[in-house]
This record gives structure tokens, C-alpha cells and sequence, in this order.
């Protein structure tokens, strides 16, 4: 039977379950990927599970998210993950060398291997035909246990693209587009697979910038094939031998095909506070704007820092508005250098920041209040920036550039220039890459662990008959973000547990920590695509540890789901979603038969006490799902099985 290239690679990768989409499908992870803000609690967890060595093909650990250090923590944090590395087996980037996802593409990803990363941009590597995922970091510990990954087998949705990108069109403005399509929660439980003749006119990079957000669709997954032009990029990263052509049968199915004319795209903006509030730039054009950044591991590529110094040179920023440059790694920031890009851009007034994630996960550069920004990134979630009332609006570096000359967000195809291609500026050097140490050497080595590194908490065993208090009832599209903020205030706490957790729910709701404690037992109601964005299990850690036992939503977003279960969090839905409209926060809800009704069928039995109304509340857990539930959380479980 003909296939598409992602079920390919499941079929390649397959250890059990089904390959029926919507069933539960379990597969084996060649490659991990960690950063620091979740990588702490990787390790923490694999250290738990007592394996002396990750039994993957490769597991790199990148420092790029904390490296603002305001005191001692982010790098205690750091010192932690290169000892830990050096012992157990796993590469280590260190601070400097550039974002996850930029890295891993350049030195790291192979075509058609599986990519399992606590991070949920880790479908960046789609861009070179791997099958990378993001997920929750205990999945990804467990992964380097050598434990297969359990996901839904997903719909393969059929991106045609024909035609050409137009000058000043860009690859950020072909995904931009697909979110105003799909929105951000099209993409649950889907791959995006990408195909026809216009795949042949996008470079690896412009391919990865599609993939990687695809993320903000609520993907599974995105790709693309492994065709002559990723042999050249593999080439150039001195990497050939790595290089294998693949791609989807002529004759295959996709569920659903969706015809992107390349040749038609013009350039598109993504409106405060979702992804996927996306217009074309001439509809906005003309606001006044007093930031514009350019970087994140969407578009940081040396051709993304060269279009913009292209159209800055020899010009001058706006004098309204702060520029800001993050070259996606190392390798990018040297080459920039080389073909005078660096040059032009200082001439210009930009100000280059450092090769990390920075303004994108709110660690500096953060606007002015009420500041519009206009930034390169993926996400523009309200608050995210540092600054709650900034307007962030993501867009390409073509028209980020022209924003920032003019000062006012600014169609770039105004701008009459022709853009030079940079990629052969590709010099590679893997010197602030640590290799592991042998095994023999790794047992004389010691942890380093700072004050700041707490035991990862574990949730208690379920309950078949208990109440519990409703702390928090939120709308539809509820991120990660707001379940846990990120930025320099918080981000040095990912690796403690009971000092995070008061910053749960902080923007939405600052009385959450105080009634979640005082209640002992809570539940957390929500709308459609609850816990979209970040993969960061801290999202899911901390309500466990503040005593909540189940999510009551409308719909759920895939990480987040998986990592409720992880801590023994049920992930409930409502039968009827008129019961939505009839709880309110501070309602006592009981639940009579809990544990009975969970292994029993699909629905579990609930009374809210405050009305008296009975509703049925909905799971679709697997059974090994429930066994991970009912023992309080994957922690418990696997202690239970080994
Ligand atoms: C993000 O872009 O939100 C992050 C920060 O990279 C997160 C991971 C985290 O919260 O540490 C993600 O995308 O998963
Ligand atoms: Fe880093 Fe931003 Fe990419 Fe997340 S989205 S990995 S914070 S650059």
C-alpha cells in the first residue's frame, strides 16, 4: 500500500500498538533533545529511574533558554546538566553555541530518524525528513531509558505546495498563512506533510521555519522530504554521509490535502495575542512600532540575519525603535561575520543579542509598555514578552526589517532590493559541543548540584470517592503560559519544584497558589485547547503538587494532556459542554466512584454539591494510561513495573 513519509517512518520505528489513526501507537526514539529550562527535570527523572547510560542512537543537552544569570541558580542549573551529560552519555551544547533547534538541525539531525525533545519546537528537524517530536520531559527521560514513545497515531494532513515564493515573500508568511487556515488547534493529533513541485524551490532552513511552526498549529508533527536540496545542505554541513532520500509514495492518502500556491503568498502578520490572529502586513500597514527583534529558532538562519542586513544597509534604524538580532547559533553568528552581515547590521544600529532564545521566552529585551514589537518568533502569548500590556506581532524578517526602518509595520515588498543568497557560508565547528565520557571514566564522576536543584515531587495514589474544589475556571486557548509563566523572574525556579508552583496561574488568576494550598484537593476547569503551547511539564508538576486532581475542559492539547497523566492529573472532558456554563469557580465537586468508573468505561460519575446537578465527565485514557493515572503519575508507575 502506498504511504505517506511520516507513516514511513512510524512503520520503520514501530514497537507496538496500532497504526489505525486515532489509536494508540508506540515507537522507538533514535534521538533526544533537551534544553535547560526543562532539561533539569529530564535528568533529574532519568537519574531516579537508575540507568548508568541513555540507551539512544544520540541525546545531545543544549544550554539556550536560561542564560540570563542574574545570581547563582540558571548556572548552578548549567553545571548541573554538563556533569550529569558528561556521565550518562549525552553530547552537551554549551551556553553560546545557539538554540536547540537551530543546532540540531545543523550538526545533529538525520533524515528519517525518530527526534523525541522536551522542547515543543522539536519539530523543527521536519525539515530535513526526520519524524521529530515534542513532548513532556519525563516522556523524553523515558525515551533515554530506551522506553518507546506512546503517541495517537495521527491523521496525515497533505500540504500541496506549488509555485514560487515572490520576492519579499517568505517561508514565515507560507505558515503564517496555514495558521489562519488551520488555527491553532487544527493541528491536534495531525501531521502536516509537505509535498509537490514548489518543496523544490525552499531551502532546509525555509523548510524548517514551516515545520517548526507548526508547533503553533498544535501538530504532532510536520515534514518535509529528504531530496537534493537537503543533500546540499547536508553537504555543506560536512554531513553527506547522513544524508538519505526519502518521500511519500506517488499514489499515497493523506486525510486531508491542502494546495499552497507559493507564487501567492504575500507577506502576512500575526496579531496580538495568538498565532493565529494572522492578516496580510498591507491590511496593518502603517503602525507606529517601537521594537522589532529578529531571531528565535523560527528565523534565525544566516539568510534570515542576511535579508535583513540586506535591507538595513546603510540605512539607520528608525530612531523610535530598538532593533534587536539573535543569530540561531554559533556556526550562524561566525558565518554572519564572515559575509559582512554582522557589519552591516551594527552599522545599521541593531543590536545583537546573544545566540539564545532570549526576547522570544521573555529573558531580556522585553518592550516598553503598551510597546508595539514586531518580532520573528512563534509565539506572542499575552505577557510573554515580560511586559504584559506589549503588543507582540509575529512576522517575517523581510518585513520586520522594513518595520524597523520606517518605524511603522511595512509590506518588504516595498523595499526594491534583490536578496543575496548566504547559505554557502557555512563553516562548522563543534568545538563548545562536550562529548560524553567513555563509561568506564563516567563512574568516577560526580553531580554537581547547587542549592537550587530540588527532588522532582510525586503525586499520591488515586482515590475512588473524594471531593474536590473547582480553583479556577478558565475560557478556550489556555497556553502553558499561562498555566506557568516563563521569563527571568520565574525560569530559574524549573528546577524547584515548590518555589515555582506559587507562580501558578499568576497572570490569570494570583489567588490560585493560596486556594489550591488551602483546598487540599482542587480541580481546574477549562475551554477548547486547553494547555497549548510550551511542552513544560511544570505546567502539570505544579498543579500536582498544589494537591489538583483532575483538568475538566472542553478539549485538550496534545503535550499537555500526555503530561497530566504523567503526574496523576485526570484529564477529564465534559460529556455535555452546556455543564461548563453551570460551574463556577469555588464549587465543590465529588466524585463517588472514581477509580471504578475510570476502569469501568469512558465516563466517570460526578456531583457538583453546591447545585446538586449530576454530570459525566470523559476520558479517552488508554490502558496502560490508567494503570499511569491511578498509580499517581508515570514516576510511581515505573517504579511499580521494574
Ligand atoms: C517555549 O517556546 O515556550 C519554550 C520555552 O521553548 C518551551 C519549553 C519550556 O517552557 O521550557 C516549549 O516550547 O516547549
Ligand atoms: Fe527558544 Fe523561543 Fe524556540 Fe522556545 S520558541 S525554543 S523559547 S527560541
Amino acid at each position: 500500500m502506498a504511504k505517506t513519509l511520516a507513516e514511513k517512518i512510524i512503520e520503520n520505528h514501530f514497537v507496538s500498538g496500532s497504526l489505525k489513526s486515532t489509536e494508540e501507537v508506540n515507537i522507538k526514539i533514535d534521538q533526544t533533545l533537551t534544553q535547560d529550562a526543562t532539561g533539569t527535570m529530564v535528568y533529574l527523572q532519568f537519574e531516579a529511574m537508575d540507568i548508568s547510560r541513555v540507551k539512544t542512537e544520540l541525546s545531545v543537552s543544549y544550554i539556550d533558554h536560561n542564560t540570563q544569570q542574574a545570581d547563582f541558580k540558571n548556572m548552578d542549573d548549567h553545571q548541573f546538566l554538563q556533569s550529569f551529560a558528561k556521565k550518562y552519555g549525552v553530547f552537551f551544547s554549551r551556553p553560546g553555541n545557539g538554540i536547540c533547534h537551530q543546532v540540531h538541525l545543523e550538526r545533529f539531525g538525520i533524515p528519517g530518524k525518530t527526534l523525541l525533545g522536551s522542547d515543543s519546537h522539536t519539530p523543527t528537524g521536519g525539515g530535513i525528513g526526520m519524524l521529530a517530536i515534542g513532548a513532556g520531559g519525563l516522556d523524553v527521560a523515558c525515551a533515554m531509558a530506551g522506553a518507546p514513545f506512546s503517541f495517537v497515531m495521527p491523521h496525515v494532513i497533505g500540504i500541496h505546495l506549488t509555485g514560487k515564493l515572490n520576492p519579499m515573500c517568505s517561508s514565515k508568511d507560507v505558515i503564517l498563512k496555514l495558521l489562519q487556515l488551520e488555527t491553532v488547534k487544527g493541528g491536534v493529533d495531525k501531521v502536516y506533510e509537505y509535498y509537490g513541485k514548489g518543496v523544490e524551490t525552499l531551502t532546509v532552513p525555509q523548510r524548517a521555519t514551516i515545520t517548526n511552526m507548526g508547533a503553533e498549529l498544535g501538530a504532532t508533527s510536520s515534514i518535509f522530504p529528504s531530496d537534493n536540496i537537503t543533500k546540499e545542505f547536508m553537504k555543506l554541513q560536512g554531513r553527506e554521509k547522513e544524508w538519505r532520500e526519502l518521500s511519500a509514495d506517488i499514489d499515497c492518502k493523506f486525510s486531508k490535502v491542502i494546495e499552497i500556491n507559493l507564487s501567492e503568498i504575500e507577506p502576512m502578520i500575526a496579531m496580538p495575542h495568538m498565532p493565529d490572529l494572522v492578516v496580510p502586513v498591507r491590511e496593518i500597514e502603517g503602525k507606529k512600532i517601537d521594537q522589532a527583534a529578529i531571531g528565535s529558532c523560527t528565523n534565525s538562519s544566516i539568510n534570515d540575519l542576511g535579508i535583513a542586513a540586506d535591507i538595513l544597509d546603510n540605512k539607520t534604524v528608525n530612531e523610535n525603535v530598538s532593533l534587536g538580532i539573535a543569530p540561531g547559533s554559533k556556526q550562524v553568528f561566525e558565518n554572519a561575520i564572515d559575509a559582512g552581515i554582522i557589519k552591516k547590521l551594527v552599522k545599521s544600529g541593531a543590536r545583537i543579542l546573544e545566540s539564545a532564545c532570549g526576547p522570544c521566552i521573555g529573558m531580556g529585551f522585553a518592550p516598553s509598555s503598551g510597546g508595539v514589537t514586531v518580532r520573528t518568533f512563534n509565539r506572542n502569548f499575552k505577557g510573554r514578552s515580560g511586559t504584559k500590556d506589549g503588543e507582540v506581532y509575529l512576522a517575517s524578517p523581510e518585513t520586520a526589517a522594513a518595520s524597523a526602518l520606517f518605524g511603522v509595520i511595512t509590506d518588504p515588498r516595498k523595499i526594491k532590493i534583490t536578496s543575496k543568497d548566504y547559505s554557502e557560508f557555512t563553516k562548522s565547528d563543534d568545538s563548545m559541543i562536550v562529548p560524553p565520557a567513555s563509561s568506564i571514566e563516567a563512574k568516577t564522576l560526580e553531580i554537581i548540584r547547587g542549592p537550587n536543584i530540588k527532588p522532582c515531587p510525586k503525586a499520591s495514589v488515586a482515590e475512588n470517592k473524594f471531593e474536590a474544589k473547582i480553583i479556577i475556571k478558565t475560557e478556550d486557548n489556555i497556553t502553558t503560559d499561562h498555566i506557568m509563566p516563563a521569563g527571568a523572574k520565574v525560569l530559574p525556579y524549573r528546577s524547584n519544584i515548590p518555589e515555582i508552583a506559587k507562580y501558578t496561574f499568576e497572570a490569570v488568576d494570583p489567588g490560585f497558589y493560596e486556594n489550591a494550598k488551602k483546598a487540599g484537593k482542587g480541580i481546574i476547569v477549562g475551554g477548547e485547547n486547553y494547555g497549548q503551547g510550551s511542552s513544560r511539564e511544570h505546567a502539570a508538576l505544579a498543579p500536582m503538587y498544589l494537591g489538583i486532581k483532575a483538568v475538566v475542559v472542553k478539549s485538550f492539547a496534545r503535550i499537555h494532556k500526555a503530561n497530566l497523566i504523567n503526574f496523576g492529573i485526570a484529564p477529564l472532558t465534559f460529556k455535555n459542554s452546556s455543564d461548563y456554563d453551570t460551574i463556577s469557580k469555588d464549587d465543590i465537586i465529588s466524585f463517588p466512584s472514581f477509580i471504578d468508573d475510570i476502569k469501568k468505561g469512558n465516563e466517570v460519575k460526578a456531583i457538583n454539591k453546591k447545585t446538586g446537578k449530576e454530570m459525566i465527565f470523559l476520558h479517552d485514557l488508554t490502558a496502560k494510561s490508567i494503570d499511569i493515572l491511578l498509580e499517581g503519575g508515570m514516576l510511581n508507575y515505573t517504579k511499580k513495573i521494574v
